[in-house]
């Protein structure tokens, strides 16, 4: 029977098998959502005694997302290798015609408090036969597909196939994903920006200038007062930019000279949506889809949302 959502799916320019996948990681993230819903009755908060490949302590959450994520039989013969936030290696599974990239459980220490969390995901074209990490590190404008499941007051999942971006929420007596909004679209400006403000003395000019330069409000260069958002939860803040605007950043800073935010399965996906609804998405500087990964797990600088006030951060940066 057809449901919403791959009614939805039938209309995209993209063939049976990629919509087949789609539906699959739409019963994914509500199996995921399910998990995170009832963390707290089944004891499933809180840190286990182990670092992920990123040297960060791994959330119950974390793994038991992951684990779901890597049931083969989910994925109907269409996915040759999984990627993953969780593991450091590429997971093979059976020859089939993708690659799915994700991050099961983004901004899992919000999940101890009660916060906003998501799973991110981006589909790949994969070639034939075995599957090297080479094979996986393509640029994000090459993706098929990409989206993510926010686990919030809904559970709504947005996606792109390419031809604009749709939101879907959970009704979670049915399991059906209902068509929330048929088109997000970024507003070209903004008043609202999103930063961890406690990293301003690590950033660079670039970025110090602009963010001054919306502290300073309707008494400085701008003209305008500007409020601030920060959920640490790039699920959760992304969602706002594509809700109502915003500009939302991550940037390269002076104590590791790279990002903090992963390229394949955060930067590159979100990107993707972002640019999709009308916005840009940059490293500070240039379009985050034009880059060429040369490692699965390469961090990156990310200022995205309102096009204008992605702008500005790049022509300070070239000033
Ligand atoms: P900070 C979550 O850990 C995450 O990867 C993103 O979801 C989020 O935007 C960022 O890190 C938050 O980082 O340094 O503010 O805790």
């Amino acid at each position: 029977m057809l449901t919403p959502l791959s009614r939805f799916l039938a209309e995209q320019p993209a063939p049976e098998s990629l919509r087949q996948l789609i539906l699959a990681v739409a019963d994914a993230c509500r199996d995921i959502g399910h998990a995170v819903n009832t963390s707290a009755i089944e004891g499933l908060t809180g840190a286990l005694e182990q670092e992920n490949v990123q040297g960060e302590m791994q959330k119950k959450l974390d793994v038991i997302a992951n684990d779901m994520m890597l049931e083969a039989r989910r994925w109907g013969g269409h996915v040759s290798a999984l990627v993953s936030e969780e593991m450091e290696e590429i997971y093979p599974l059976i020859s089939g015609e993708y690659l799915l990239v994700f991050d099961p459980i983004d901004g899992s220490s919000n999940v101890d408090v009660n916060g906003v969390v998501g799973t991110i995901f981006s589909v790949l074209k994969a070639p034939e036969g075995p599957i090297a990490e080479a094979d996986v590190l393509q640029p994000g404008r090459r993706q098929l597909a990409a989206g993510y499941a926010i686990y919030g007051p809904q559970t709504t999942l947005v996606l792109t196939l390419g031809a604009g971006v749709s939101a879907f929420s959970l009704d979670q007596k049915t399991g059906d994903w209902l068509m929330t909004t048929p088109r997000m679209t970024i507003p070209a400006s903004t008043r609202e920006f999103a930063i961890n403000m406690s990293n301003h003395r690590h950033w660079m000019p670039s970025v110090r200038r602009y963010i001054d330069e919306c502290l300073a409000g309707k008494t400085g260069v701008r003209g305008a007062d500007f409020n601030m958002r920060w959920l640490a939860s790039m699920v959760g803040d992304v969602h706002r930019v594509l809700t109502r605007g915003g500009i939302f950043m991550y940037p390269v800073d002076s104590r590791k000279g790279i990002g903090k935010l992963r390229l394949m399965y955060e930067a590159n996906p979100i990107a993707f949506l972002i640019e999709q609804a009308g916005g840009l998405a940059t490293d500070g500087v240039n379009p985050i889809l034009d880059i060429q990964p040369d490692d699965l797990h390469q961090r990156v600088g990310v200022v995205l949302g309102s096009r204008e006030e992605v702008e500005r951060v790049a022509d300070y940066h070239k000033a």
